[in-house]
């Protein structure tokens, strides 16, 4: 046996037993479980049971499909009661009865039955119509009486636990969780929730940026929700330590959850939506391509980069200004040398249909004044084009309102970031956000439209995880809370200080903010991107699993940097990732500082044009991924979907994430492995139609397409029409005219849509201002009978014209007529 053998072994042995140890450790059964009932309450709401160990659980009925569960161990639960998640506390309670048992309360709506076991205190959830158990504890809700285990099982100080844990479905499947560098179907993994930096993070590392704290579990095709709101460090362990269990636990807080019963996927994202808040409509050029890399200056080369996408004809509606157009990474300023006149620039890029969205990070350079006499300069006014040296305009604000965190002990507190020194802002303070959000008037008023928050998980360089931290105090409604309940909340705090602010500066633009870290609510103040990936095919691969899995946790607007932001990629890999971005929400090119350029020409003609042919398609595609976008605006059902969330009874959906969908009608199977170029597409049950070639397939099967590099296997619904506009080169260039209907349509004949419409830019879409138009075409005896309904909604997009376009037949049939907005049936032969 060779010495290198002999050693792996020996490192196998103290593996084993390393973990041997820890295991029993690691078992949650060891807590100390809540004991049985002893009495219960009942109000119009809620019932409170009182427990032989002092202890309260609340049930709280908020809707037929949506159950609050409370517990506070060894005492009576806390009148204080507040999340900066919830969207919704005032739900109106829906009918439901109570039934006392020997051995349990029941509690029923009309969908949900909750059955309460006295003792153990057990709570188990049935479908009240068939009486089917969808999930059920697998011990009482528990929690760490001596504050000993908890630092024991997960190598914290936490001295504080609280878990629930559900029996493991045999066949239960689990989706959601938010951002995680994982596949989409989550059984048999765990995760911890914990914001961090995570820079070339891979598959498997966990945690990475964001903490969403919700699932979803499906099995027998019914699908359950769970939403523990916990700030607190939390763990998911979807039957990763025992076959017998998933559960969820944090290092303090509450036992805080919400069940939601849908059995559809789509019913429990609705019910989330309202919970946590609805993804505003972001403006219309949002969905535009997007150019950036760490860091685009002096202003000249940002000019050079607008001039080359347009010279190419490359479609372009934003360039980003990362961390260097600051003076020495000053929030709030401009250097001004690189950009003296950043108003000039962002109006000639506006000119060329260009936008700027610039990066602000949260942490603010620490920089007590010269104490001497300096008048501001030129502009009092516009301090952010001042130089900055002497006195800095934001330190010195936030300072003298005390909006700065500090630590238990008073002093400030100082981590380092790309200012050198900084302080943070405890965004928990109402004032402070406000303050805040003010302060992007120096935006604003240069012309910038966007916002992109950064490195707020928040990020320090002299410790990435926390620790540095743990003693940081926010006020957090009176609470003064520490670190450790505020870490993951405080992106959530800062997107909310931005989007208001905009909001508030700018009544009549709806605000664009795009984050990396986020808590559960995000989606209502903000877009998000998958922060700092790799340019490799690893990475390349994570795109579907998390940008489902996003729009599986209430975040519909993501995407990642297209062509991967560390490491040098190739023309191949930019396509590829181009061919799965071009219909993501979020499509941006990024890369990082020392990285080989990547914008679509770098590697060569063949490769940018292929580009092209995506960008141009996405811009023809946004009458249908717009009103993908409204749905997901309002209904909570995101654009960029598994196939699971379309077929949720078909099993073999499950955990298929090499394929995704854009709303219900488009199916598209990228290849993310190099030199690949045919691949086996799941198709489910239906009729398909190739997208390039309208070939029919019969679903319910795999079928292997080629797919050459020039080519993203894509396919239709039969029964779709996809409504798409003339080719442009950025938002706005020109008005939806002609509008064409692709029609694909069904065995019957028969295919559907609905468009959505608005302005694209202003808020008024809240207020009606909007035009629904539904389009239904029968297969008549001769030909197709079109029905255009009368739209619904004020607004008017100005007369165009209608094209339809029949996909069935070898030569398709148009037929034009001009849009009077009336409803109007047309035939075609
Ligand atoms: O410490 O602003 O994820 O997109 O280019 C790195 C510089 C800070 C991380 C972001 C990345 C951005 C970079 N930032």
């Amino acid at each position: 046996m060779l010495v290198g053998d002999m050693k792996r072994i020996l490192a196998g042995i103290v593996c084993v037993i390393g973990l041997g140890s820890s295991a029993a450790a690691q078992d949650i059964t060891q807590l100390e479980k809540i004991s049985s009932v002893a009495s219960f309450t009942k109000t119009e709401k809620a019932i409170t049971f009182d427990c032989q160990d002092h202890s309260q659980v609340r049930l709280t009925v908020l809707a037929p499909d949506l159950i609050r569960i409370r517990a506070a161990f060894a005492k009576a639960l806390p009148a204080n009661d507040h999340s900066w998640a919830i969207a919704k506390d005032d739900w109106n309670t829906p009918r439901w009865i109570l039934s006392e048992m020997a051995d349990s309360i029941v509690v029923s709506t009309d969908e949900v039955e909750i059955i309460v076991h006295r003792s153990p205190l057990l709570i188990e959830f049935r479908d009240a119509r068939t009486h089917e158990v969808i999930n059920v504890d697998e011990q009482p809700m528990a929690y760490d009486a001596k504050g000993t285990l908890a630092g024991m099982m997960f190598d914290s100080n936490a001295g504080m636990f609280v878990a629930a844990s559900k029996t493991l479905g045999f066949d239960e499947h689990f989706y959601g969780l938010g951002e995680k560098a994982a596949r989409l179907d989550k059984r048999r993994e765990r995760f911890i929730n914990w914001n961090s930096d995570t820079p070339g993070y891979t598959e498997g590392k966990d945690p990475i940026y964001q903490t969403i704290p919700f699932y979803l579990g499906l099995q027998h095709g019914n699908a359950y929700g769970i939403f523990f709101d916990n700030s607190y460090r939390s763990y998911f362990d979807f039957g990763h330590s025992s076959q017998q269990r998933a559960w969820f636990g944090a290092e303090g807080g509450e036992m805080s959850y919400y069940f939601f019963y849908g059995p559809s996927m789509k019913k429990i994202l609705s019910r989330y939506a309202e919970l946590t808040g609805h993804m505003p409509m972001p403006p219309m050029w949002a969905l535009g391509n997007q150019q950036s890399r760490w860091s685009y200056y002096p202003d000249t080369t940002v000019e050079e980069v607008a001039r080359q996408y347009r010279e190419r004809d490359l479609p372009l509606d934003v360039i980003h200004l990362d961390i260097d157009y600051m003076q020495a990474y000053r929030v709030f300023t401009f250097d001004t040398k690189r950009f003296p006149k950043p108003k000039d620039l962002s109006e000639k890029l506006g000119k060329q249909g260009v936008k700027i969205v610039a990066i602000v990070d949260p942490g603010v350079k620490y920089q007590p004044s010269v104490p001497i006499n300096i008048s501001r300069g030129r502009s009092p006014s516009n301090p952010e084009l001042d130089p900055q040296d002497r006195r800095y305009y934001v330190f010195d604000d936030g300072l003298s309102h005390n909006y700065f965190q500090r630590r238990k002990s008073g002093e400030l507190f100082i981590p380092k970031v790309w200012p050198g020194d900084s302080v943070f802002v405890d965004y928990s303070l109402p004032e402070a956000r406000r303050w805040w959000g003010d302060l992007h008037r120096a935006y604003l008023d240069n012309g910038i439209a966007g916002i992109w928050n950064d490195m707020n998980e928040p990020s320090d360089f002299v410790d990435q995880t926390g620790k540095n931290q743990t003693d940081v105090v926010s006020y957090d409604e009176g609470e003064n809370s520490t670190h450790a309940k505020n870490r993951n909340v405080f992106a959530l705090l800062e997107a909310r200080a931005t989007y208001d602010g905009l909001e508030r500066l700018q009544p009549n633009k709806r605000p664009y903010v795009i984050t990396r870290a986020g808590y559960a609510g995000i989606q209502r103040y903000s877009t998000m991107w998958t922060g700092d990936t790799n340019s490799s095919w690893e990475s390349l691969a994570l795109n579907i699993p998390m940008f489902t899995t996003l729009g599986l946790s209430g975040e519909p607007f993501v995407g990642s940097d297209v062509g991967g932001f560390i490491g040098r990629g190739n023309g191949e890999l930019l396509v590829r990732a181009y061919q799965i971005s071009f219909l993501a929400p979020f499509c941006r090119n990024h890369k990082v500082i020392d990285g080989y350029d990547q914008e679509p020409w770098r590697f060569g003609k063949y490769y940018e044009d292929i580009i092209r042919k995506y960008l141009k398609l996405r811009y023809q595609l946004l009458p249908f991924l717009y009103t993908s976008l409204e749905e997901a605006h309002r209904t909570g059902v995101p654009l960029f979907r598994p196939l699971v969330l379309n077929y949720q009874e078909d099993p073999n959906t499950y955990n298929l994430d090499d394929e995704f969908m854009v709303g219900k009608d488009l199916l598209v199977a990228p290849v993310q492995r190099p030199e690949i170029m045919q691949r086996l597409v799941y198709l489910p049950k239906g009729v398909w139609y190739d997208y390039w070639t309208n070939k029919k397939y019969q679903g319910g099967t795999m079928i292997r397409v080629d797919a050459p590099l020039e080519t993203v296997p894509m396919f239709v619904r039969a029964g779709a029409i996809i409504p798409l506009g003339p080719q442009m080169n950025y938002v706005g260039e020109k008005s939806f005219n002609p509008l064409t209907f692709e029609i694909y349509p069904d065995d019957d004949g028969s295919a559907a849509t609905t468009l959505y419409e608005d302005d694209g830019v202003s808020p008024a879409y809240q207020r009606g201002v909007f035009r629904r138009t539904i389009i239904d075409v029968k297969r008549a005896k001769t030909g197709y009978v079109v029905n255009i309904a009368a739209p619904t909604g004020n607004y008017n997009p100005g007369p165009r014209e209608f094209s339809f376009v029949i996909n069935s037949s070898p030569t398709p049939k148009f037929v034009r007529i001009a849009d009077e907005g009336r409803g109007r049936t047309i035939e075609i032969r």
